[in-house]
C-alpha cells in the first residue's frame, strides 16, 4: 500500500533531489534546461503569479498551451504555490474554454501567447489572463521577479493539485480533481513497476500535458525519475520518428495509431536508442504490437488508463506482455469484470470493467459521478473479459458493441482483422441502425498512401479471418478518421454522421 506523509507538495516533491546539473527537459532545438534551471525557472514563476498577480493557494488556475518546457514550469510553479492547475487540451474552441472556466470556477489563466486567440475570444467574465512567451513587457517571463526560491506552500497530501477535463466524445465536459499523492501514486504504481524508468532516461511522446496521459509520461514519470523528457510542439508519427533518433529517446508514449503510421516513417533513422514503448488511450491491436515488435524488437507496453484515474490501471512489462490483451492490474490497483447489477462475473465472460486503487474518480459538481463510482468501484465504460490465466482483453467500450441479427459483434475485433490487411493504415467498425437487422456493420476504413480503393479485396480478405456474420455489410474509404483533440477515435460521429 502506498502511504504519503500527511503534508505534501506533489511539485516539491518532484523538483528536489536531482543533481542540478542533469538535464531535465529538453526541446527539438533549443538547449536543455538543467534541474538547477527548472527549479529557478518555477520559482520565479511562482513569485510572480503569487506577487504580482495576486493568486493564493486554492485558486484555480487555467494553463494553455502546446507541449514546451515553459507549460511544463507554469504547472509546477502553480503546484508548488499550492493553487490549482486547470488543464485542457490544446485544440479546445472558445464555447468549450467558456465551459470549462465556468464549471471550473478558474479565476486566472496562463496561456501560451500563441494559443491566446481563442481564450480572448472565449470572452469570460473576471478572468485575469497573461500570456507567456510573448515579446512584450507585459509577458508572464518578463515581468520583475526576486531571484530567491519560492518557499514551497504547505499543502495536505489530499489537497487539490490539479482538474484535469476529460475531452469529452459527448456531453458537458467533466473536470476530475486530483490530489497531491495522487500525482505521486501515478509514478509510485505504474511508473514505478511496469516503466522501471532510470536516470538517464529521455522520455518523448506525442500526448499534450493537458491530457494526463502526456502530463504523466512527460512530466511526472520522467521528474519522479530523475530523468529527462524531450517536449515537442510537433509530435505527430514524421516528427517523432527523426527526434527518437536525433536526440537517443528511449521512453515512447504515444497512441497505437501513431506506431502504426510509425512504421511508415522508419526506414534510414536508428531508434534503437527506445527501450521502453507505452500504448493508451485506445485500444492496441495485436497486428500493431507484433508490426512494431518486428521492426524494432521492442515489446510494446499496452496500458488502459482514464482522465477520471489519472494514470494507467491495467498493464504488465517485459516478458509478461501479452500481444492482443491489456494486461493485469498494476501493482496497487484490483479490477474485476463486472455485470450491470455490479456482481463480478466468471472469467471468460465480458461485462464492465471495474477498478479501484490509490487514485479515484472525483468530478467536480458532476452528478454522473454516481454512475462512475458505484460501491467503490469506478466504472471505466470499457467491456473487458478477464481470462483464466488472469489478463484482461479488451472488448470495446461499452456503448461500441454491435448487435446485428441477434448477434454480439465487438468493433475492435473486427478492426483488428482488418489492420492485418496490408493496405490498411486506420479503420473503424461501428453499427449502423438498420430496420431488418437493428444494426449492420459498416467499416470506415483508411488505407496506406497509393492503395486501390477496393471493397471486395477487405471483404475477401476478411471472410478467412471471421465468421460471416462480423464481417462489415458496408466499406466507407476516408481521409482521416474523426478525433478528439487528444486523438480518442469519435465512433459516435460515424454511427450518427450529423452529430458533431
Ligand atoms: O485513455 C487512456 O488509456 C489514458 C491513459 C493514461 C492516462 C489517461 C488516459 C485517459
Amino acid at each position: 500500500e502506498l502511504r504519503y506523509p500527511a503534508r505534501l507538495n506533489c511539485a516539491a516533491e518532484l523538483l528536489d533531489g536531482t543533481d542540478g546539473s542533469r538535464p531535465a527537459f529538453r526541446t527539438p532545438d533549443g538547449p536543455a534546461w538543467t534541474y538547477d534551471e527548472l527549479r529557478a525557472r518555477v520559482d520565479r514563476i511562482a513569485h510572480v503569479i503569487t506577487g504580482e498577480l495576486g493568486v493564493v493557494p486554492g485558486n484555480r488556475v487555467l494553463l494553455r498551451g502546446p507541449t514546451t518546457p515553459w507549460l511544463a514550469a507554469c504547472w509546477l510553479a502553480v503546484l508548488k504555490a499550492g493553487a490549482i492547475a486547470v488543464t485542457v487540451p490544446a485544440q479546445q474552441r472558445p464555447h468549450e474554454l467558456a465551459t470549462i472556466c465556468e464549471i471550473a470556477r478558474v479565476g486566472h489563466a496562463l496561456c501560451d501567447a500563441r494559443s491566446v486567440a481563442d481564450l480572448r475570444k472565449a470572452g469570460i467574465p473576471g478572468l485575469r489572463l497573461t500570456t507567456y512567451g510573448a515579446d512584450t513587457p507585459d509577458d508572464l517571463l518578463r515581468r520583475p521577479a526576486p531571484g530567491t526560491p519560492y518557499p514551497v506552500v504547505d499543502t495536505a497530501s489530499d489537497d487539490v493539485a490539479l482538474i484535469a477535463f476529460t475531452s469529452g466524445t459527448t456531453g458537458r465536459p467533466k473536470g476530475c480533481m486530483h490530489f497531491h499523492r495522487d500525482v505521486l501514486a501515478i509514478a509510485d504504481t505504474f511508473s514505478r513497476h511496469i516503466l522501471r524508468p532510470r536516470a538517464d532516461d529521455v522520455f518523448a511522446g506525442s500526448p499534450p500535458l493537458g491530457f494526463t496521459f502526456g502530463l504523466g509520461g512527460l512530466v511526472v514519470f520522467p521528474l519522479r525519475a530523475g530523468a529527462s523528457a524531450l517536449l515537442m510542439e510537433r509530435s505527430g508519427p514524421r516528427h517523432l520518428v527523426p527526434a527518437i533518433a536525433e536526440h537517443r529517446v528511449s521512453v515512447l508514449f504515444t497512441a497505437p495509431t501513431a506506431y502504426r503510421a510509425m512504421l511508415d516513417e522508419l526506414d534510414g533513422y536508428d531508434v534503437s536508442s527506445l527501450r521502453r514503448c507505452v500504448s493508451a488511450g485506445e485500444n492496441l491491436p495485436a497486428a500493431t504490437w507484433r508490426a512494431w515488435h518486428a521492426r524494432t524488437g521492442v515489446r510494446v507496453i499496452n496500458g488502459i488508463g482514464a482522465t477520471e484515474l489519472l494514470h494507467i490501471f491495467l498493464s504488465a512489462a517485459d516478458e509478461a506482455i501479452r500481444p492482443g490483451t491489456t494486461g493485469v492490474p498494476v501493482p496497487g490497483w484490483q479490477a474485476r469484470v463486472q455485470g450491470p447489477d455490479g456482481t463480478a462475473l466468471p472469467d471468460g465472460e465480458p461485462g464492465l470493467l471495474a477498478v479501484r486503487g490509490p487514485v479515484g474518480c472525483r468530478y467536480l459538481a458532476d452528478p454522473r459521478q454516481r454512475d462512475y463510482v458505484r460501491d467503490g468501484w469506478n466504472i471505466t465504460g470499457d467491456t473487458y473479459v478477464r481470462e483464466p490465466d488472469g489478463y484482461f482483453r479488451y472488448v470495446a467500450r461499452a456503448d461500441d458493441m454491435i448487435i446485428s441479427a441477434g448477434y454480439n459483434i465487438a468493433g475492435p475485433e473486427v478492426e483488428d482483422a482488418l489492420l492485418r490487411h496490408p493496405d490498411v493504415l486506420e479503420t473503424a467498425v461501428v453499427g449502423r441502425p438498420d430496420e431488418a437487422r437493428g444494426q449492420v456493420v459498416v467499416a470506415y476504413t483508411v488505407l496506406r498512401d497509393g492503395a486501390r480503393r477496393d471493397p471486395e479485396s477487405l471483404r475477401a480478405f476478411l471472410t478467412a479471418e471471421l465468421a460471416p456474420y462480423k464481417c462489415p455489410r458496408e466499406f466507407v474509404f476516408l481521409d482521416a478518421l474523426p478525433r478528439t483533440a487528444t486523438g480518442k477515435l469519435q465512433r459516435f460521429r460515424l454511427r450518427n454522421p450529423g452529430d458533431q
